[in-house]
């Protein structure tokens, strides 16, 4: 019978290879995969519970509804990270403020951790594909004292590791360092990720484009033009395709693998659009880069963005980097 590595003895084994690493960041994974397991299973029964489905009635520091099952989701995450050995603090799209953990074990550890706990919540209630996604950064300021915001607002080109996790018809973490981009899949017989793709590469083009076209109106005529472009481009003989489920794990997943755009531009009205920078797109942009993609602003390149607030936003452009081309032609007007 074939045995697929888990993700535990696939760290252990990169661990091997490297004799000097400390295996703190790998700890800090396998920690992230067990609150993912746990939010799995709500994820899994959030039809049957009322309790669980549908909103709190709270506001997060987004202006937007809080689901319960967001609210599960953060507490998860915050619990493994804080009860564990090698995280300083978090930074959470679903809180206003940074969480410093501030004892004697956290204040020694090297890194932060960035997340989005339940992106795409509002896909619950319909039952489609939800995702955590999470960055790590190495802290910036002296170990054995507390971490603070500075340890949190690093441009994305400072990530040690990001991934996501995607809650559909299976569960599937996605996990990039430097050293590629593997995907695990969640074998529920033993509880354990399995390695499922192992250094991944987003192809350098595909046939879908993806963004909600319901906000068409709202764009600038370069990105016009390029939506329409597509609706008129042929790849192999084959017309381009519109996808989007409006969760940002699914698609940009689906993209990663078969090769294609994904694109939330500013419009007239918000003009950085509505994903945010630290929880959404530097993540997602790692992921793809270190997959072979690009992912930009429009201007610049995401991960080269240097924050200035926790919770700001910024356009996003990602996907294979021939229509990452392609895009930018139409951007700079010379296409
Ligand atoms: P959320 O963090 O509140 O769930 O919002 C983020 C989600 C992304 O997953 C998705 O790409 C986007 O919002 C969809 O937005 P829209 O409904 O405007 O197309
Ligand atoms: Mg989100």
């Amino acid at each position: 019978m074939r045995k697929l590595m888990t993700l535990e003895e696939f760290t252990i084994q990169e661990l091997r290879a490297f004799p000097k690493a400390t295996g703190q960041l790998s700890g800090l994974v396998r920690d992230i995969g067990l609150a993912a397991k746990r939010i799995n299973v709500e994820v899994n029964k959030a039809g049957l519970m009322d309790a669980i489905l549908g909103a709190t009635g709270y506001i997060n520091v987004q202006g937007e509804e809080v689901q319960k099952l967001d609210v599960f989701a953060d507490n998860q995450l915050v619990s493994v990270l804080r009860n564990g050995l090698f995280c300083a603090g978090i930074a959470s799209e679903e809180n206003d403020d940074i969480l410093v953990f501030d004892d004697e074990v956290s204040n020694n550890a090297k890194y932060v951790v960035l997340m989005d706990p339940l992106d795409g919540s509002s896909n619950i209630d319909v039952n489609m594909p939800v995702g955590t996604i999470f960055s790590v950064y190495r802290r910036v300021t002296p170990l054995g004292t507390p971490c603070t915001k500075e340890d949190f607002l690093q441009p994305g080109t400072r990530i040690v590791a990001a991934g996501y996790i995607i809650y559909g018809p299976s569960t599937i973490m996605v996990y990039a360092t430097r050293r590629g981009v593997n995907a695990f899949t969640l074998d529920p017989s033993i509880g354990e990720f399995c390695l499922c793709y192992s250094n991944m590469k987003c192809p350098e083009r595909g046939d879908i484009y993806s963004l909600n076209y319901g906000n068409y109106g709202g764009y600038n005529d370069q990105i016009k033009k390029y939506i329409d472009f597509c609706e008129r481009k042929k790849q192999n003989g084959k017309c381009y395709t519109q996808r989007y489920v409006g969760s940002l794990v699914a698609d940009i997943h689906r993209n990663l693998i078969k090769g294609g755009i994904f694109l939330y531009p500013g419009t007239a009205e918000k003009p950085k659009g509505k994903l945010r920078l630290l929880y959404e797109c530097n993540p997602m942009a790692f992921i793809i880069e270190m997959a072979g993609g690009h992912a930009t602003n429009g201007k610049q390149s995401i991960l080269s963005i240097i924050p200035d607030t926790l919770h700001e936003r910024s356009p996003l452009f990602i996907g294979s980097s021939g229509m990452m081309q392609e895009l930018h032609q139409y951007i700079k007007g010379t296409a």
